[in-house]
Parts: C-alpha cells; structure tokens; sequence
C-alpha cells in the first residue's frame, strides 16, 4: 500500500522547483479525489488451500470454500485483508474436501459438488450457481467501497440482481411484514422503548437474510459488526444490496435450495441454543418490578393459590442498593436467600436483571474492581467512557476484553450464592439515558483486534451476556443457566434467550410479536419471546389472554409489563378471563415434552424452532406473504387470533392431513379452512402420523415424578417419523450423551395402525409405561399385538373418539388391528 502511494506522488524536478513552475508544498497531483471505487477486470487467481484469491491489479477478493454448500466472499480494496477474526463464526470449520478451479475465456469457476461461484474476468462480478448451472444470486455491479477520511478505513457495498417476486426473510428482530421485499433496514442495536411498527433498527443486528428465488431459497450473511444496510428493492426493485460503514466487504453465500437447508447451515457458522434449564421453557412472571419481599412472596403465593402454573418470577431494578449491580436493596429485601430458597421451596425459580452500567461510587467494590484494573471504556483521548443510566453516573465495562469478560462473570458468585438461577441482561445496546448509546470514539479490546465503538457497538450486548453466559456456567458447575438478553449480533444464540424488548399493548403489537418471533427464529435465534401483554399500556382482559395462547407457542414464555402500567397477571382481569389464562398455561405444560423435543431437534440439528408457512412449502408463491400461519418444532400449527372481537379465521394448512388439537376432527391440507375458535381456544393443528408426548399439568416443571407418559399418537395413511427428547433437565449430562432420543414411525390404512419405536443414547427416565391415545382411527380396533404378543383388550372410542392403550415404555412395534 505505501509502495502505492509514493508512485502517486508527481514527480517534480530541481530544475522546476528552481524555475518556480511548482511551489506546491503539498502536492496533491495524481491522489485519486474520494468517491465510490469500483473493481475493475480480474488480471489474475491464485489458490491457497481453499482460498482463491482474485485480483484487478490493486484490490484483491478471497474466495473461499466453507462447505459444499458455504462460499465466503471477501473483498480488499487496496489487496490487504484484515486479520479473520468473528464474534458470529468463532471457529470456521472447512469442511469442503472436493472442489476446483476452472477457467474460460469470460469466467473463472469455483466449484464444490453442490456450488460454483463464478467470477465474471470482465467486469468482476461474483454470482453462484447450483450444480445444474441455474444462477441462484449474482452481482448486479462490481463490489465497490469508499474511503471513510474521519475515521480510516472504507464504506463497502455489495449490489446484487433482484428478481420479480424474489422474497426476502430474515434480519432478526424487525418488526415488520415477514417477506421484505421493497424495503430497507439498517443494523445498529437501539434502545426502542414504546417501538412502533416498521420502526428501525430495534435491538438486535442479525445481519442475515433468505433470498428465495422462484422456487430457490439462498442465504446471505453479511457477517460485519459495524452500522449495515439491507436493501430489498426499495431503490429499485431489480437491485438487492447490502453495505457497511467499516470493516470488510465479508459475507456468505449460504446453498439452499430450502429455505430449511439454509437456517441449519447458518447454524453451522454460528452456533444454535445450548440446552435451556427445563424449567425455562415453563411459564415465567416478570414486572418493573415486584418489591419488597413480601409482595414476591404474595406473587408466588397467588400462582399456587390459583393453580396457574410458574416457574420463574423476576425480580427488575429495583431489587437493587441504588441500581448498583450485584447488591440488593436491604430495605426491601432484608434476606434475600432466605427468600429465594422459600421460593424455590415452592416450585420458583427466581431471575434478576443486570445492566452493564456500573455506577461511579468510590463505595462500590464492582466500580473500584473495575477502575483498578482498567477494565472500563475509554474515550479517543482515554477519557472514561461516562453517561448517565439508572444509577446515575456510570462507567462501562469492556466486554470485547476476554479478561473484562472473565471478571465480570466472577461477579455473579454473590447471585449464584444467592440461589439466583438465571440473569436477565438489559440495557445492552449499550443504552445511555439522553445520548441513546455511546459516541464512536469509544475505544475497544475486540479481542485483540482494536476498534472504536463504530465496530464493536453490535458487538457489545452479545459480548455482555456471553460474559454473563459463561461465569453462571462456572458457578452453577455442571447446572444449566438461563440468561435472557435484549440486544444480540448473529450468534448471540450460542449464550441467551432474547426478547423483544419495550413493545406496547396494542393488537397491532400482537401481530408483530408473531412476527417478530418467527423472524428471530428463521434469523438464528430460535429461544425468543414477547412480552406477554405489552410493556407499555394497558392490554384488557382478551388482548392479554390471546397475548397468553401466543405465548404458549413462543419458546421463551414471560408476561412483562412497565412500571406505570397497572398490575397485571393471569388472574388480573376476573374469573373468566383466569379461567382461560389457567387453560392455556397448563396447555404449555402439558406439551412441554414436545417443546423440549423441538428444542433439542433446534440443539442439536439447527432446525428453527418456529417455522413460517414459506418455509414448509416454499414452491407455492402465495405462501410467501403468508404470515400467520406457523408450525412450533415440526407437528404442531397455530394461527393465534390476532384481533379484537375475532372468534373465527382463515387458516392455511400444508399439504398433507392435519387434525384439529380440540376435536380430532381431520383437514385436508393444501388449502384455506375455516378455524372456529371462541376466547377460550385458539386455532390449533396437528400434523397426521404425529405422536406428541404430554405430561400431566404441573404447577412447575420438576413438580410431580412422572409415572407414565402420554401420548397422542395420530392416524395417518402414510409413513410419519415423529421425535421425542428426554434427558435430566438442568445438567449438562447431554454433552456427554446422557440423554434418549426416541424415534417413532407411524403409519396406518382403514384396517390397522403400525407404530415403530427405536430409540438412541444413555438416559433412563424413571417411570416404565406409556399411555397412548389413538387419534383418528378409521375403524374400532379389536386387536392389539405389542412386540408380537397379542393383548387382551376391550376397546372402546372415548367422547373424542380416542382409544387408550399401555404399553411398555421400550415396545418396538405396536400393530392396532380391526
Ligand atoms: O430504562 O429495568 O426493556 O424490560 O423492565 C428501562 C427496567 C430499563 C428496559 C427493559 C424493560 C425493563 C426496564 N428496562
């Protein structure tokens, strides 16, 4: 690059500088003027490894291979890339074992077995293609940059070819139609207390999206930290790109062609959920904030009271001495362990919340800890980094400084000691009262690769609850934590839960929280919720009991609700509405096996939790605006009501046969139906062949010892495989395969029913049977063979047309014969 520079400067001679044709002192002839850079023509590849670099002379582009499937492009502009460092991706496995370099007169051709990439010699445009030659995405200019004179470094564009009818879905948290065509996003974690719909950014940068071209479905992941753009055809409908304010033109070309393939393969860059506790995924009552003790205590002693089961209560700010971190108030609670150990006596978990301000006090062993060590932010002119949040004055900590990290999870020990058993982490955006967030020239470690805040501020609240993430995990030894985080960057997955932060109370707000999840889901971050009801404003007794049947079908169930508001929980509107909140909270534990199941198929294979319409059947066009319909895990379809006063919808079933959840009664899919569903119910749809294991109603999970589980088996006419996950629940006994993973086969005709069992791994739950309940059986059985033994029955259909059989809980195969 110097070498560069100096061959731009003009050369003048003595004589002229004597002859006085020049007195520039500061000659600026031949350094090109500041503007939009393109590249030019490929003069030449190299290979290294799975790398092939390209260059025009001056700027180099990496191509590499990932995968069969994965193809990251990356671009330099003066032909020097900068060190490959990732929060996202901490580790970049390749894994391609076959692929190669070709060359035409027009192309060169980078190929695995499933993708070519191909870089255009004339004018260096990139595209991808499947292994049949169709171009699935391509440059629609050459990647272009300019250079950034404030701060060093370049603004990078991308610009690729758009398509008619081209969907776009992804980007995390925004809160707006699902498909994105004809608009524009930018990544920049805010602090959106009261959001409105369409408003961004919010608090998230998921800097990923599914393209999904006619019947092809692709991924992007533009993996850059600093403020980025998304353009969906808004500029013009023929024209997708995306670009940053710093850092490298960097992302991922991600191979479909479903749009399932390419969620799981993003999974492989950055990671999906640990294990959650069991007892996260039960219902958890939140507010800003129960104090003192005594009203905790009465909350608890409401749910049980109520039998309105609950697993978590919160504890919000004012818990603490002064909003400082790590204390607690004394007034309020004068024993904090005492009653976090008679709460947890009583089937509640007890959750706290922490922000990253730490408050500037003398006093205060976290500031001084903090100061001693320089662990906290600093300005361009080592100023510290100060602004005002609850606490008043605050300092910062670091998180991008592993050591920063390190210390701050050590912090938790107090908590942990406490009985605390997970960490709701706030305000990480960073927030900062009248400024929003904290200037650019804030300076940090970035783990070891120095930026200023520009780079690392979507980093930041990731990198907070990772250090949350990984101290619990030390303290609790071999205990699952829960962390919850309101701002994340792409892989935030691997450490927390998200929810959404600071909506409202609107039906307007219901619908975008559906939105919201099934978008976070697709964007990586499956174990997301709302908050049930709305922060701000006052929900009445329908919206927050329809906020509740959505809740059932959010991986992360809390009710929340801002300090102003008035006091709301399930019970919080009269009897009718308790009745139905009750109806659908114990709904969330009976399926609560099947949710864990989901979750570990989420785990384990990165299948998304909640899966749009699009996403099932991605070749019929008109699912692509669909976006009220979606399965929880792989059986289970809702389309919650989402609108005062509605009691019936339109709802669009899959292809295939689906039974209603209610009354067993079947639908053809493949076409709109009509769901009848009164406040007490909601449209809910189970997939034929489906078994969905149920446990009995607890008040919190872990309450009763499980004797027998049940199981709702569905007739089908055609081979179904349906999973069921059990494992100790809170440990992390799974990593070492101390868990079952139970595989059931269904299939049936007019005359019978065949269900097949196999099952994998090393956990052996307690009980010994399983009661099953037969749905949809086009014909009365008469005889049932277990493992080839013959049982002695006498069957009868129940009021909803069921029929129960036992059977051990290790059968292989069951035939249910007319
Ligand atoms: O400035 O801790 O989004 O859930 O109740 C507000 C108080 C700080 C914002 C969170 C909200 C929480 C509130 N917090």
């Amino acid at each position: 690059m110097e070498e560069k520079e100096k061959q731009s400067l003009p050369e003048i001679s003595i004589e002229q500088l004597e002859e006085g044709v020049q007195h520039v002192n500061n000659p600026i002839i031949g350094l090109k003027p500041i503007e939009k850079r393109y590249l030019q023509s490929v003069k030449e590849c190299k290979q290294v490894n799975n790398s092939f670099y390209f260059t025009d002379g001056e700027s180099t582009v990496e191509v590499m291979v990932v995968s069969d499937e994965i193809i990251r492009v990356r671009m330099a502009p003066q032909g020097t890339f900068l060190e490959d460092f990732s929060y996202a991706v901490p580790k970049l496995v390749n894994s391609a074992t076959v692929f190669s370099l070709s060359e035409t007169e027009e192309d060169y051709r980078v190929e695995t077995n499933t993708v070519s990439c191909i870089i255009n010699k004339k004018h260096f445009l990139v595209s991808f293609a499947d292994n049949q030659q169709n171009i699935i995405n391509e440059d629609l200019s050459a990647m272009h940059w300019e250079e950034n004179v404030d701060f060093g470094g370049y603004y990078v564009y991308c610009t690729k070819k758009g398509h008619p009818g081209e969907g776009y879905f992804g980007l995390g948290d925004k809160p707006t139609t699902f498909n994105m065509r004809g608009k524009r996003f930018q990544n920049w974690n805010t602090d959106t207390y009261s959001f409105a719909k369409d408003q961004d950014p919010l608090y998230r940068s998921i800097p990923f999206y599914i393209g999904l071209k006619e019947t092809t479905a692709y991924g992007i992941f533009f993996d850059n930290s600093y403020r980025t753009y998304f353009d969906f055809g808004q500029e013009d409908q023929d024209k997708t790109s995306f670009w940053a304010e710093g850092g490298e033109l960097l992302y991922y070309y991600i191979h479909g062609p479903h749009m399932m393939d390419v969620v799981k393969r993003y999974h492989t860059l950055t990671g999906t959920h640990p294990m959650p506790p069991q007892w996260a995924l039960g219902y958890q009552q939140c507010r800003w904030s129960y104090y003192p003790e005594s009203k905790v205590r009465k909350l608890g002693k409401t749910f049980r009271d109520k039998k309105i089961p609950c697993d978590a209560l919160y504890l919000d700010i004012d818990y603490m001495d002064g909003y400082r971190c790590f204390t607690w108030n004394k007034k309020y609670f004068p024993d904090p362990k005492k009653m976090v150990k008679e709460l947890a006596d009583d089937g509640f978990k007890t959750v706290v919340i922490i922000d990253p301000g730490i408050k500037v006090d003398e006093n205060y062993w976290v500031y001084k800890e903090g100061k001693e060590n320089k662990y906290f932010c600093r300005r361009s002119d080592d100023y510290f980094m100060e602004g005002h949040v609850w606490p008043g004055r605050c300092q910062f900590p670091d998180f991008t400084n592993p050591e920063v990290r390190e210390w701050w999870g050590g912090l938790f020990k107090g908590l942990v000691d406490t009985g605390v058993a997970g960490i709701w982490n706030d305000m990480n955006e960073p927030a900062v009262f009248g400024s929003g967030t904290f200037p650019d020239d804030v300076r940090h470690q970035y783990d070891g690769h120095r930026g200023s805040h520009r780079k690392a501020h979507n980093v930041y609240g990731m990198q907070m609850v990772r250090a949350t993430y990984d101290g619990l995990k030390k303290l609790y030894k071999n205990k699952r934590p829960l962390t919850i985080t309101r701002a994340g960057y792409a892989g935030v997955q691997r450490y927390s839960s998200v929810w959404t932060g600071d909506n409202l109370a609107s039906w307007e707000h219901l619908k975008l929280a559906l939105l919201q999840c099934v978008r976070l889901s697709v964007s990586g971050v499956s174990f997301c919720g709302t908050d049930i009801g709305g922060f701000t404003g006052e929900p009445d007794g329908e919206l927050f009991s329809r906020w509740i049947q959505l809740g059932v079908f959010s991986p992360f169930m809390r009710a929340h609700s801002a300090g102003d508001t008035r006091e709301r929980e399930p019970w919080s509107y009269g009897e009718e509405f308790e009745a139905i909140n009750r109806k659908f909270i114990e709904l969330r534990y009976k399926l609560m096996p099947y949710f864990y199941s989901a979750f570990w198929e989420h785990h384990k294979y990165g299948f998304p939790i909640l899966r749009p319409v699009v996403m099932l059947e991605q070749d019929k066009i008109e699912n692509r605006t669909r976006e009220e319909e979606f399965t929880f895990g792989d059986k289970i379809l809702i389309s919650p009501i989402l609108n005062p006063g509605q009691t019936s919808k339109t709802v669009y079933l899959p292809e295939g046969k689906w039974f209603d959840y209610w009354t067993h009664e079947s639908y053809e899919g493949g076409r709109e139906h009509t769901a009848h569903a009164e406040l007490d119910s909601m449209p809910i749809f189970v997939r034929a062949g489906s078994v969905i294991p149920e446990w009995p109603v607890m008040q919190y999970v872990g309450e009763k010892d499980l004797e027998e589980i049940k199981f709702q088996v569905y007739h089908s006419p055609y081979e179904v495989n349906s999973f069921y996950y059990e494992d100790h629940g809170d440990t992390f006994a799974y990593e070492q395969d101390i868990y079952t993973e139970k595989k059931f086969v269904v299939k049936g005709d007019d005359q019978s029913l065949n269900i097949r069992q196999s099952s994998e791994g090393l956990y052996t739950p307690r009980y010994e049977t399983y009661d099953l309940k037969l749905i949809g059986l086009p014909f009365l059985p008469k005889r049932i063979i277990i493992d080839g033994k013959e049982q002695i029955v006498d069957l009868e259909f129940d009021a909803l047309k069921r029929v129960r059989i036992q059977a051990n809980k290790n059968f292989k195969e069951i035939q249910v014969l007319s």
